[in-house]
């Protein structure tokens, strides 16, 4: 077929995401032939984090307060058409390394603060879209070529924290990883009927069913022992084995928890219900992170100390790395520079990896294979603000990276990955893998 598929057209426009603020959307059409007549033209839209890391690359936005609170994205809309279409048309849309180097070259800064990285993720991955579109190949057969069948073991965020909420828990995010199960689909029921039990207890409890931005409940409890306390109260009431069928997962996000000032990790929700100030050292949390292992089946801990703090990461990796997949986050933010620094250093153990926190798809499968070729786990995310796009649906099982956290199963910001990947899994029918995420753990 094709061994030339030029780029004819990119275009970008702003739109909105889950949380009503806008951003990027570009359609990339690629082809012989007159535009709109004979060309194919790939979409995708760009998310957006709220528990950002300071080492992300740069998202810009333009910051006039009259429009939008700030957050309107023209500027990186107008830097798609312009600076990155300049750059783009007329080259090869098959060459997807090729082309995010010209992204990368078009920007020419360290952290794509220039032309932004949420306009040269849109390009890069519409390019995508449309070169497998041309092909008519799925998006994971053409990322993930021949060997792509793995099914990722979905991360199932039911209740939400932090600054993805407006309620008194102060970890992020608690989810359950149904690793009992015998595929994706069946997976995918078990954390659902739970998330539905998980409601009707909080109902029961006279407790708010309302949700956070991920689509998790946002219940005020005490503290983290009481709502992983609710969570395997769910998991039975759902008829599975807590630990067996399901184990729980946490992201921390202890960025946010951290404060220089006092070099310590506060946390607002347990202070206002408990009447005292609850400050935990580096130390504490490992310690803190400790007791809760022992008391729950907890396999995961994401960002459990801050952006900045090595040193302590390396602590916890020594502590709980041979037990607990420690998932970086804001520490690596998707950039190999970051994380070959962590391999060095035997700093976490696994890597999220997170297409808009380093703006280009070669850049998200370098760090992937990076990780795996280091014995480190990757797990593909969404981000909170987040659009109906599922393109990580397909990453997850193009990378074969065998984890995808994409939320609760409400929102269909959060569902169009889940929906997906049913898509996925039915067209591979019999040859689609689901497997235990730390079998060789
Ligand atoms: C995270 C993400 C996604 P945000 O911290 O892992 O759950 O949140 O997109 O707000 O950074
Ligand atoms: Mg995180």
């Amino acid at each position: 077929m094709y061994r030339y598929l030029p780029i004819r057209r990119v275009y970008g426009r702003q739109v909105l995401d889950s949380r009503g603020n806008p951003t990027v959307e570009v359609e990339v059409t690629v082809g012989e032939g007159i535009v709109g007549v004979n060309g194919t033209t790939g979409r995708a839209m760009v998310p957006s984090g709220a528990s950002t890391g300071k080492f992300e690359a740069v998202e810009i936005r333009d910051g006039n307060k009259r429009e939008y609170m700030g957050l309107s994205v023209e500027k990186a809309v107008s830097n798609v058409n312009t600076k990155l279409a300049d750059a783009v048309l007329g080259e090869n849309a098959l060459d997807q390394n090729a082309i995010d180097f010209l992204l990368l070259e078009a920007d020419g800064t360290e952290n794509k603060s220039n032309v932004g990285a949420n306009a040269m993720l849109g390009v890069s991955m519409a390019v995508a879209r449309a070169a497998a579109k041309a092909l008519k190949l799925p998006l994971f057969q053409y990322i993930g070529g021949v060997h792509a069948k793995r099914m990722p073991v979905p991360m199932m965020n039911i209740l939400n924290g932090g600054v993805h909420a407006n309620n008194t828990v102060d970890l992020q995010e608690f989810m359950i990883m149904p690793v009992g199960a015998e595929s994706f689909h069946d997976g995918l029921r078990m954390c659902v009927e739970i998330y539905q039990y998980l409601k009707i207890i909080l109902k029961e409890e006279k407790l708010t069913t309302s949700v956070g931005d991920e689509g998790g409940f946002a219940p005020d409890l005490e503290d983290s022992r009481q709502v992983l306390s609710y969570i395997i109260r769910a998991i039975e009431r759902a008829g599975f084995r807590p630990g067996e069928d399901i184990t729980i997962a946490i992201d921390a996000a202890a960025s946010e928890l951290y404060d220089e000032e006092k070099e310590a990790y506060y946390f607002p929700g347990e202070t206002q219900k408990k009447g005292k100030t609850i400050l935990r050292s580096g130390k504490e949390m490992v310690d803190y992170y400790k007791d809760l292992a022992e008391e729950f089946p907890i396999v995961s801990i994401e960002d459990g100390l801050h952006e900045d703090d090595w040193e302590g990461w390396k602590h916890l990796t020594r502590e709980l790395g041979t037990k607990i997949q420690l998932v970086g986050d804001d520490l690596f933010v998707t950039n190999i520079k970051r994380l070959r620094c962590g391999i060095k250093l035997q700093a976490a153990n696994a890597i999220l990896v997170k297409v808009n926190q380093i703006g280009t798809l070669s850049e998200a499968l370098d760090a992937v294979e990076m990780a795996q070729k280091a014995g480190y786990k990757a797990v593909i995310s969404h981000r909170s603000g987040e659009t109906e796009d599922s393109f990580i649906a397909d990453l997850a099982v193009a990378s074969g990276a065998g984890q995808i956290k994409t939320g609760a199963p409400c929102r269909s910001d959060r569902n169009a990955k889940y929906n997906q990947l049913l898509r996925i899994e039915d067209y591979l029918g019999k040859l689609a893998v689901y497997e235990h995420p730390f079998v060789v753990m």
